[in-house]
């Protein structure tokens, strides 16, 4: 398949439009042919280098351009990412991504950043990182230590890219995914939805995504978070069906890979979320804070499991494995 053109935006913007209940059943259907439509990953997010980023990115609170008033930090002590990282294995995560507000990360970096991938590791923990652009060294090094997965993400079309963000251009951001995928870490790359783009923006997105050479195992589908001081912090809500269409395409165009249901929970109903997981989405952020911005309290998300019937999906690190197939295959194996 490698290079091949799997959708036209064409065909792509089709599945976008179809009548809701159309969309999402297919979308449900493609999503029971891969994984157990009751199971949702928890993952944790950790900002490990907060603020004065000096990249313009128009949505972010952590931009030192965007006249934020969020102080820059240093990159933390890999002790204490260890510990936060055990805390959220406690509390029923199974992956941790790791987050520092950088264009790219330094070469005298790399030593803390590959004792936090391989001391997260140890614990058992899936692991993600998403640090800016990447040389070649870098992602070798990160991939030596047991990275799991990189999340750099194209956030909108190749057309709104440049609206949004001027520090940077979408090949730029399209040549560190290369430099992943080529180096064999999964890639995790997705975007945000709700920052005035078009729906083409959205649709053309995910068609950029679901025709990379091998398409990204994990893709974080984001509402904007409007924040203070930044270009988009009065933009126009995005009426929330257009958000579930978001989905609900990623999971049709992108069937194997894992649908993240990111940043934005913490103002969205029960039954918004309700609808996406059954759009496709199998993956939550857990815990009160993302990387700077809030998130739904733990209780309200155990409440919200319980009254879905949802069960954490298992950790895994090769292949999707879902805890009714671990446990078959266990079964398996002991019978054999
Ligand atoms: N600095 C690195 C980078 O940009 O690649 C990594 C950290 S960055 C904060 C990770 C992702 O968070 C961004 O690519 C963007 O998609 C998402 N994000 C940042 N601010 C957001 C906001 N206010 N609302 C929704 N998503 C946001
Ligand atoms: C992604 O797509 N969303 C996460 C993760 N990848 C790194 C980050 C969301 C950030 C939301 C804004 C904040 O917390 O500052
Ligand atoms: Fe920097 Fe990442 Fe925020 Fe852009 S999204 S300003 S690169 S921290």
């Amino acid at each position: 398949m490698s290079g091949q053109q799997k959708w036209t935006v064409e065909e792509a913007r089709e599945i976008y439009n179809k009548p809701f209940m159309h969309l999402l059943y297919e979308a449900q259907t493609v999503h029971r042919a891969h994984f157990d439509p009751n199971q949702v990953q928890r993952s944790k997010l950790l900002s490990i280098k907060t603020g004065g980023c000096a990249e313009d990115c128009a949505y972010c609170s952590q931009s030192a351009r965007n006249g934020s008033k969020l102080p820059a930090s240093k990159l933390i002590e890999v002790e204490r990412v260890l510990e936060q990282a055990k805390k959220a294995k406690e509390g029923g995560a199974t992956r941790y991504c790791m987050g520092a507000a950088w264009s790219s990360p330094k070469d005298r970096d790399m030593d803390m950043l590959t004792a936090m991938v391989e001391g997260v590791k140890a614990l058992g923990m899936e692991t993600c990182m998403t640090l800016g652009m990447l040389e070649d060294n870098q992602v070798v090094r990160l991939k030596n230590a047991g990275l799991d997965y990189y999340n750099h993400n194209i956030d909108t079309s190749e057309r709104y890219y440049k609206e949004i963000i001027t520090t940077r251009s979408f090949d730029d951001r399209l040549a560190t995914l290369t430099r992943v995928r080529e180096a064999g870490i999964k890639v995790c790359s997705g975007g945000i939805v709700g920052m005035g783009e078009k729906m083409m923006d959205r649709v053309e997105m995910l068609v950029t995504l679901a025709n990379l050479p091998e398409a990204p195992q994990s893709v974080p589908v984001n509402m904007l978070m409007p924040q203070a001081d930044t270009p988009l912090a009065n933009v126009e809500k995005l009426d929330p069906i257009e958000f579930v269409r978001t989905v609900a395409l990623a999971r049709i165009l992108m069937p194997t890979s894992h649908v993240r249901l990111s940043a934005g929970r913490s103002e969205m109903s029960d039954e918004l979320q309700a609808m996406c997981f059954f759009a496709g989405a199998n993956s939550i952020f857990v815990g009160e804070t993302l990387l700077t911005a809030e998130n739904p309290e733990e209780d309200k998300d155990a409440a919200l499991f319980a009254k879905l019937g949802l069960e954490t999906m298992a950790a895994f690190t090769e292949g999707r494995v879902c805890e009714k197939e671990a446990a078959d295959v266990a079964a398996a194996t002991a019978a054999e």
